[in-house]
């Protein structure tokens, strides 16, 4: 590392004026199978520099400082130390008190002022006698305290571990994401995850200060959330899955749990209900919902396009209405996800209506409506998202929308569906799309992805996990890591200092991590994968 650390000799002032126009660039050479990265934090901060003088060392003796009456700096300061300690008992003491950080501490405080580091931007300075982290948000201690995990040894994810000095490089990093939407979506429709599922997949999320939970919780297959006013949806409409196995459903009390845990990691949840199609779980629970008024049985297949709500009835509208009442209030997030995608068997002008009637039904309840690529076709009001999915059909349309005040979410099925193959070998997955690498999910650039559409109207970029031939959580993590590091990494890093050559191997650099968090990642062979014993190796890096 020494020949591309550079002396930290100016003043923080400097760094982050320095950190808004020169980008750490590259490394020059692509890295050998066993090199070890100049450090392996993921998602690319905007500006890293390496100090080559002492680090810090994390011991029995430190303390987290936080100043008083900053209640959400205290809880992120109890959160790191209970990511630093083995046990509640072991873990630095969280130390609340007025004036300034003791030597020997790890400070963290929202008292941050400038424009540089943003909503979510933090800074963070490690030298041998402290850590200070800044942010002028929570969000932003929060995903400091991330990328201090990552500087800090693979061993403090292994809860139970002795306790052992740790140490962190010096280093000076101001950072600020590049992208407002940094998601992933989980399909709990065609195969069902737990609460705790959904819980272990969102703390992997921070990990990569992702920020959008983008839950699916209805389709052909089942319906994944009690609603109060038509029970059966859950009961009946949630009771089995893709292959024909008991499905299941959240209440709406672990919802709200699923919720409040994402939000407490800075993550918005926003739900999906997919309408017109991809309802045959409601349309089997409620006759009413069908213009035949007879309900179809319970689908266990995995084609699409064959259902839809009778959008000509009154009854539908109700229904949507108070579906999207009992979700928003449950959610405090601002978007209301309505699905729309694949519809075959309405006419394109049924299609619109409906999209359009849905609108008002979603801003009637506060919030913004999300909507999969083909809402475009409708009048979307200022304010709505639309979801790219289509990898090259429909672009135009999008792009009109656009330009009438439409934002831009982009998951280009070609690129970060999860559920598509790593190659050919790949047991689980689907290759409709195609098959997509690593560095197909990596090398490409959000802002130029569409022709004619202006930077500002790309609100970020999301990675759908759609969940056909994915059973649990094993296999959930194993589509999606390491995919879904390098789409943190879109959305987050500067694009001028990205280069698939230096991701690949900062990424190999995770793997002890990785293994240490439990991770069933894909050993991709794009990656120089670092053997962990290079870590322990001596305790030194
Ligand atoms: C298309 S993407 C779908 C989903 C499937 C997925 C499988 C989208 C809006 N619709 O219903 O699960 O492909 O990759």
């Amino acid at each position: 590392m020494g020949a591309r650390a550079r002396r930290f000799s100016t003043s923080l002032l400097a760094a982050l004026a320095v950190a808004s126009c020169a980008r750490v660039g590259p490394p020059a050479e692509p890295a050998g199978p066993t090199e070890r990265p100049v450090h392996g934090v993921i998602p690319l901060p905007s500006s890293v520099q390496l100090d080559p003088g002492d680090g810090f060392t994390v011991d029995s003796a430190t303390v987290i400082f936080v100043p008083s009456g900053d209640p959400e700096a205290e809880r992120i300061a109890r959160y790191l130390s209970g990511l630093i300690g083995p046990s509640p008992e072991r873990a630095p003491e969280v130390r609340v008190a007025a004036g300034p950080p003791p030597p020997g501490s790890i400070s963290l405080a929202t008292d941050l002022r400038g424009p540089v580091v943003g909503e979510e931007g933090y800074t963070l300075v490690v030298t041998a006698d402290r850590i200070t982290l800044r942010a002028q948000r929570p969000a932003g201690l929060f995903y400091g305290v991330q990328t201090l995990r990552q500087l800090l040894p693979p061993e403090v994810e292994y809860t139970a571990a002795y306790p052992r000095p740790l140490r962190v490089p010096a280093v000076r990093i101001a950072d600020q994401p590049r992208f407002a939407w940094r998601g992933a979506m989980l399909d709990v429709a065609r195969h069902f995850a737990p609460v705790e599922d959904v819980k272990r997949y969102i703390d992997l999320l921070a990990l990569h200060k992702l920020n959008r939970l983008h839950l699916h919780l209805s389709d052909d297959q089942g319906w994944r959330i009690d609603i109060r006013s038509w029970p059966d949806l859950a009961t009946h409409g949630g009771s089995t899955e893709v292959g024909g196995g008991p499905g299941g459903y959240y209440t709406q009390e672990q919802y709200a749990d699923l919720v409040a845990y994402a939000r407490d990691r800075f993550i918005v949840a926003v739900p999906e209900i997919d309408m017109p199609g991809h309802t045959n779980a409601a349309l089997a629970s409620y006759p009413e919902l069908n213009c035949d008024g007879i309900a179809p049985p319970l689908y266990t297949g995995t084609e699409v396009g064959f259902s839809t709500l009778c959008v000509h009835s009154d009854t539908t509208y109700r229904f949507v209405d108070d579906v999207v009442r009992e979700i928003s209030a449950l959610t405090p997030g601002p978007y209301f996800h309505v699905g729309g995608d694949e519809v075959e068997e309405l006419t394109p002008e049924e299609y619109v209506r409906f999209i359009e009637r849905v609108q008002e039904i979603v801003t009637s309840h506060g919030k913004r409506m999300v909507g999969w690529d083909e809402i475009a076709a409708a009048d979307l009001t200022p304010g709505a998202v639309i979801q790219l999915w289509r990898p090259d059909t429909a672009h135009i349309e999008i792009i009109e929308a656009a330009r009438r005040g439409a934002s831009l979410v982009l998951s280009p099925a070609d690129r970060i569906y999860l559920d598509m193959k790593y190659d050919s070998a790949t047991v689980l997955g689907l290759t409709w799309a195609g098959v997509t690498d690593l560095r197909r999910a990596y090398d490409w650039d959000p802002a130029t992805f569409l022709r004619g559409v202006a930077p500002s109207a790309i609100l970020g970029v999301e990675a759908p996990l759609w969940a056909e031939t994915v059973g649990n959580i094993r296999d959930i993590e194993h589509m999606a890591f390491p995919r879904l590091a390098a789409v943190a990494e879109v959305a987050w890093s500067p694009a001028e200092s990205r280069s698939w050559s230096e991701f690949r191997t900062r990424l190999g650099a995770q793997a002890p991590r990785w293994s240490a968090l439990g991770i069933n990642f894909y050993r991709s062979p794009e990656v120089p994968w670092l053997p962990e014993a290079l870590w322990w190796r001596g305790g030194e890096r």
